[in-house]
């Protein structure tokens, strides 16, 4: 369906070509952060892109004559369609995209305001093609942001395992239940391995699948075995406490999750969990999770632990705080963002409860709760050569300083452990690195690599 490259972009784009000044000869562009919510970005999904939709012969003639129909539709004037600029790709160029892309290895945690990814046309009568893909390449905001937001999250969450339990747990503590809340599978599947390089517990299946088949990672997710409200309220409000105990027998052993809020979550705790079920928990190989999944999130996870504590017992751990037992333990689902997660950990801490009790399932806030301008991220032309002569080129806009771009051809360094944005041309080694060229994936990233790079030290 969206396999034309010719389509994959803004419609105006398919107007550029007559927009440059006559005899240009290179168009280079930039990409990078303008800033946002958090002040580090992680770098991730570009190879799924430039593989997907970019390698190989992208350009045919079917394709092209499949794009002139639709723009003389779509614009009402067949004249627009640049049909001479694609059929010398497809002829001079095989069909293979003549350009050059440099980026900062995926998984690479970058402060903002600095070049992530250049672009630039190999062949000078494609100038035009360079701005056409920003498009398509600029989606990969959306990997780059959930995998910053998601490593956000696992610094929030280590911070409280580090005050009051076991950062060493830090793996699961966030799940991805994000799959049904996104616009789109392609989404759920970007953002599920985005999620993935900073944890391992993923409800989005097909995260795990694009880590699979892009980025060679055999398993990059793990999930156990859970209730959703239907299998629960199949039984009718009498039979609450027969589908707990179904699920304690139906997975003897191991972790199991169960949604207890069907009807009184309290109760739930109290006297089925508590008190039918005590034993058979406690006696148990294995944790159960209980799942609230409803109210205001602090305070019913506290009342949780609250109740459970009393019920299971408790003991104090070497930081001075509270734990459940082992074969009891808690997860938040519902209403987490990155604010929420805050305010539950530290009301639960405040009341003495170890972090270690509790773990988090982030769904639409960790996938869909986000926009490209949470990072701010943009493309834009820093360079054209015109008749030989290269130009610097910027936009500085009075009404919004913040949305000046940068000069030049440009190379991102490291100085004394220091990120700079600087002039092609000066001293230092590039960090950029060329991923594609004229067709061709050049380096191929693997999720070991991507998720050393993006790690948060202890
Ligand atoms: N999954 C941990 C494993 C997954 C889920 C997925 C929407 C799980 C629930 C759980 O424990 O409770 C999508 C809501 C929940």
């Amino acid at each position: 369906m969206f396999d034309n490259i010719l389509l994959l972009t803004d419609s105006y784009k398919a107007s550029h070509y007559r927009q440059y000044p006559p005899k240009t000869e290179k168009v280079y562009s930039y990409f990078e952060s303008r800033g946002g919510k958090f002040d580090e970005v992680v770098f991730f999904g570009l190879n799924y892109y430039l593989q997907h939709y970019l390698s190989g012969v992208v350009v045919t003639q079917q394709k092209i004559e499949e794009a002139a129909t639709f723009c003389a539709a779509h614009f009402g004037d067949d004249s627009l369609f640049y049909r001479e600029g694609w059929e010398y790709i497809l002829h001079q160029h095989g069909g293979r995209l003549p350009v050059s892309i440099q980026a900062v290895p995926e998984g690479s945690v970058v402060p903002t305001h600095h070049v992530l990814m250049t672009v630039e046309n190999t062949d000078p009568a494609c100038y035009w093609l360079t701005n056409y893909l920003e498009t398509l390449l600029v989606q990969v905001w959306y990997g780059s942001t959930v995998a910053t937001l998601s490593r956000e999250m696992k610094k929030l969450i280590l911070k409280a395992l580090r005050e009051s339990g076991d950062p060493d747990a830090i793996d699961f503590k966030l799940h991805d239940f994000g799959f049904r809340g996104v616009s789109s599978v392609e989404s759920a599947a970007v953002g599920g391995a985005a999620h993935l390089i900073n944890f391992k517990g993923s409800d989005t299946l097909v995260g795990c699948l694009l880590a699979q088949k892009y980025y060679a990672e055999a398993m990059a997710g793990f999930s156990i075995p859970a209730s959703e409200h239907s299998t629960m309220t199949s039984w009718g409000r009498a039979g609450e406490l027969d589908a707990y105990a179904n699920m304690l027998e139906q997975y003897p052993t191991g972790l199991v999750a169960v949604v207890s809020d069907s009807y009184d979550v309290y109760a739930a705790c109290e006297s089925l969990w508590g008190e039918k079920l005590r034993e058979r928990i406690l006696q148990r190989d294995g944790t159960l999770v209980v799942r609230p999944d409803s109210g205001y999130p602090p305070e019913v996870v506290l009342n949780i632990l609250n109740i459970l504590g009393q019920k299971f017992g408790r003991s104090l751990n070497a930081q001075g705080f509270f734990e459940l037992p082992p074969q009891v333990r808690v997860i938040q689902g519902d209403g987490i963002d990155y604010e929420m997660t805050q305010d539950i950990l530290q009301h639960i801490q405040e009341h003495q409860w170890s972090a270690n009790n509790i773990s988090f399932g982030m769904g639409g806030g960790l996938l869909q709760k986000l926009h490209r301008d949470t990072q701010k991220f943009a493309f834009k032309c820093s360079q054209v050569v015109v008749n030989g002569q290269a130009r610097d080129v910027f936009k500085q806009p009075m009404t919004d300083q913040g949305k000046a771009s940068k000069k030049g051809r440009l190379k991102l360094i490291q100085r004394q452990g220091q990120y700079h944005t600087v002039a092609e041309a000066e001293a230092g080694d590039d960090l950029l690195r060329e991923v594609f060229c004229d067709g061709e994936v050049l380096l191929k990233e693997n999720f070991t690599n991507i998720r050393q790079r993006a790690r948060v030290s202890i």
